[in-house]
């Protein structure tokens, strides 16, 4: 069982992720180049996600990724999501 630390902590740990209104979950907008530096992102993002067996919500329009972060078992933000907010930040980078 993962721990639940919370969209306004987890914010502050993050680079650039920013805690959503609606609910307990953190968020980041990516950008690429192109459509392939997107989808590259998000192939190497599901391959971890599976890894994890912890999934990203998430939106795409050419060369943008918008991203939302939360753990539905527990209702909100826990370490999984932390872990994999850095990871996406590293592969991006
Ligand atoms: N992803 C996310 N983001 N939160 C979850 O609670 C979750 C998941 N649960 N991926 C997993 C799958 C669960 O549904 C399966 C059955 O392990």
């Amino acid at each position: 069982m993962s721990g639940r630390i919370g969209a306004t902590a987890a914010a502050v740990l993050l680079e650039g992720w920013i805690p959503q209104t609606k609910r307990d979950a953190i968020c980041k907008t990516f950008e690429f180049s192109d459509f392939s530096g997107a989808f590259a992102f998000m192939a190497r993002v599901a391959m971890k996600a599976e890894q994890m067996d912890h999934h990203p919500e998430w939106f795409n329009v050419y060369n943008r990724v918008e991203v939302t972060l939360a753990t539905h078992d527990a209702d909100g933000v826990t370490d999984k999501d932390v872990e994999l907010a850095l990871f996406m930040d590293e592969i991006a980078s």
